[in-house]
């Protein structure tokens, strides 16, 4: 423990837990970033859910429901992704236009009746057309009419659309910088990592709440997966959400065939990312549908304090909500 207490907290943040500054940083380097991933698991996941503590009520989830609004034939060659137009095998996915606002609003009315909390809308675009603008704009005002938490990930923004869409309301914008610098180009090649950065830093100077984070399991190292946690956490501020994402591999991607990530890497992939944002809603997203009970329950304990509710993600499976009631009923967790 010795080692840990040196990279995690000062002596100060130890003896005084309450005081918040002492433990968010900005600071962060690959080296130590790797020596929390190498610390014995059960080190690494009672300092990661003492940190979780500090700013979290542990037996708390909160419930953020998806919607593909426009759905494929995106011009983007993301390798994990079944949306990119580009995959030659294609992955037998229907393209669709955008989504009518009512159709939106009322799905969004059930999500809210199911027990989600925030709406998550996703476009398979490079980034919004003007002319879609009013449409999104609609979206947004309709779902937060509803009382609900808005968030929504379109690609690149303008600054102009960016405005438009915190006027609308918008709590949250996704964003993801998807992996390490150094692995981005193996698996992106028609935008770059400092696209990504650029449109997170105009979100935030908008004042829109930055939810972003990555992918872990397309055959990256585990100093890729530290490399992103690096990124994440220092940029100027901790976005407000990280959801680290297990990839789910989509028959007709390049990475359809990729080797399965070590489950336990991905707790630990958890407990460093709540490590190093310690207020962040680090969010368990997608691949939960092929995670058992007690994975999940290792990823609560290992500080995820979020889920992608609901039956579908974009366009792949997510467990049913009575599976997820059920688990949540079982660990005594409370969904908000
Ligand atoms: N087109 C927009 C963009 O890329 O910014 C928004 C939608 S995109 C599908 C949102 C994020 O979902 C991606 O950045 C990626 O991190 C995640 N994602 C997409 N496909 C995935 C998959 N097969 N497995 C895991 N995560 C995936
Ligand atoms: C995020 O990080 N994960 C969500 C959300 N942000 C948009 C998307 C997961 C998509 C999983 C694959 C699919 O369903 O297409
Ligand atoms: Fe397009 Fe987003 Fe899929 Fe990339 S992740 S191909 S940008 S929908």
């Amino acid at each position: 423990m010795g080692l840990l207490m040196n990279i995690v907290s000062s002596p100060t943040a130890a003896q005084n837990p309450s005081d918040s500054d002492t433990e968010t940083r900005h600071d962060w380097q690959q080296d130590e970033i790797l020596a929390l991933f190498d610390l014995p698991l059960m080190d690494l996941v009672f300092e990661a859910q003492r940190v979780h503590r500090l700013y979290h009520d542990p037996n708390k989830v909160q419930l953020s429901q998806l919607i593909s609004i426009k759905t494929g034939g995106c011009a983007e060659d993301c390798a994990y992704c079944s949306q990119a137009s580009t995959h030659k095998e294609g992955t037998g996915l229907t393209a669709t236009k955008l989504m009518e606002v009512e159709r939106v609003v009322n799905a969004a009315r059930k999500a809210k009746q199911g027990g989600a909390s925030r709406y998550c809308m996703g476009a398979a675009w490079t980034s919004p057309k003007d002319r879609d603008m009013d449409q999104l704009v609609a979206m947004v005002e309709g779902v937060k009419d509803l009382g609900m938490e808005t968030c929504m990930t379109l690609g690149m923004l303008s600054d102009h659309q960016t405005a438009m869409l915190k006027d609308a309301g918008l709590d949250y914008y996704n964003h993801n910088v998807d992996t390490s610098e150094e692995y981005y180009g193996k698996i992106i090649s028609t935008r770059t990592y400092q696209d990504r950065i650029d449109t997170l830093s105009r979100v935030r100077d908008a004042g829109i709440n930055v939810c972003s984070g990555g992918i872990v399991g397309m055959g990256e190292e585990r100093r890729d997966r530290a490399g992103m946690l690096k990124t994440l956490a220092n940029l100027p501020s901790h976005p407000e959400s990280v959801p680290i994402n297990m990839l789910v591999a989509v028959p007709g991607t390049p990475l359809e065939n990729v080797e399965a990530l070590d489950p336990f890497e991905f707790v630990r992939t958890i407990a460093v990312a709540r490590i190093m944002m310690p207020k962040a809603e680090v969010r368990l997203s997608a691949g939960r549908q092929s995670m058992s009970e007690e994975l999940q329950a290792m990823c609560f304990m290992a500080g995820a304090s979020s889920i992608f509710y609901g039956e579908q993600l974009l366009t792949t499976p997510n467990p049913e909500n009575n599976k997820d009631l059920a688990l949540f009923e079982k660990l005594g967790l409370t969904a908000v």
